[in-house]
């Protein structure tokens, strides 16, 4: 039998045509973060290819039960997963923030054995683990059709403004809503919903409130995998925007806040010192012991979790938990 392969395709949104704007963009968040009292870096800056690739390598350490937590939810329920978002026919399955697509690749393969008629839409920020995700499903599963888009998550949801009047189901996983601040979270799902219609489906990943002991340790590793992570966006703005950052004037700290619910990352100055960026041509001082905030991580409650997308205008249908109810896939129907 002869079989007909779709090629998959990849959608480039990035703001980048040489890279210039999209440096230049990095170089004004970085100038102003750096000049703030107290300092501040945006997780976003983590993923170029080797900040991408040492978050797969976080993503298997022992003390990140987050990934595998979803993963085995995802074992669990998949087939009801399938089961409800495949109810009314063909759909767009986009994933935001897909990164190498581990969890949903279980419901992928769920989708094609219950065959069920869906496209994949994968959305991320890395340009790297796109183009690897599209080579990946091309082996896997090469008559499936794949769109990847390369995009910041406000630019991909303009891919879906284009297909408003198709059926879809978004999943935005991993905790990725974690990153953002609380008000900002709740923002960003009200800008989902925009882009939906009544009886569209979202699914959304919850880091669930727990000992504050395992927490803490996923994001402070005995490896120091977690510190390496941190520390790339220096490295990062070392190569791309003509940094001098000394990595060994800089040290990792995280904690965790257990009533506000909130992991922080820091990178810590260790003495006082000063940094050249060439491509603002300015110095930014640090006194010791002065600390940049790089990345907030927020766990949420379940009813925290429901009111956000109820505030955003979705209902609650059903939240799929792990054996141990440390995570949640909380499934919400556009209203
Ligand atoms: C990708 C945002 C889910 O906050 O848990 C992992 C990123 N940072 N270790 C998280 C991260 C440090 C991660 N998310």
């Amino acid at each position: 039998m002869l079989l007909q392969t779709t090629p998959n395709t990849l959608i480039d949104l990035s703001r980048k045509t040489d890279g210039s704007q999209d440096r230049a963009a990095f170089a004004k968040d970085v100038a102003e973060g750096l000049s703030q009292s107290p300092k501040q870096l945006s997780s976003r800056y983590f993923y170029d290819a080797s900040g991408s690739r040492l978050f797969q390598q976080i993503m298997a350490l022992p003390e990140y039960y987050l990934t595998r937590a979803e993963y085995s939810l995802m074992q669990r329920h998949r087939s009801a997963m399938v089961s409800a978002f495949a109810a009314d026919g063909f759909f767009h399955l986009v994933d935001l923030g897909a990164g190498d697509a581990m969890k949903t690749k279980l419901l992928l393969q769920e989708l094609v054995k219950q065959d069920k008629p869906f496209d994949y839409v994968p959305m991320d920020i890395s340009g790297s683990a796109m183009q690897e995700l599209g080579k990946d499903l091309q082996q896997e599963h090469p008559d499936m059709h794949v769109r990847a888009v390369v995009a910041e998550y406000i630019t991909g949801l303009k891919w879906l403004e284009q297909h408003l009047n198709e059926r879809k189901v978004v999943l935005f996983l991993g905790s990725n809503i974690g990153n953002f601040e609380r008000e900002d979270g709740q923002d960003f799902i009200c800008q989902i919903r925009q882009h939906l219609q009544p009886g569209d489906l979202f699914m959304l990943g919850v880091d669930l409130r727990k000992d504050p002991g395992i927490i803490l340790a996923a994001y402070n590793d005995a490896s120091g995998i977690t510190a390496a992570f941190n520390m790339n966006l220096l490295e990062r703005i070392n190569r791309e925007l003509g940094g001098n950052f000394d990595l060994n004037g800089f040290k990792h700290y995280a904690l965790y806040d257990p009533q506000l619910g909130v992991m922080k990352s820091f990178l810590v100055s260790q003495r006082d010192q000063e940094v050249y960026l060439e491509a603002t041509q300015e110095r930014y001082t640090f006194t010791a012991w002065e600390a940049i905030h790089t990345e907030s991580s927020h766990k949420y409650t379940l009813p925290q979790a429901t009111e956000m997308g109820r505030l955003a205008g979705f209902e609650f249908v059903t939240s799929y938990l792990d054996e141990e109810g440390g995570f949640a896939d909380m499934l919400f129907r556009a209203v």
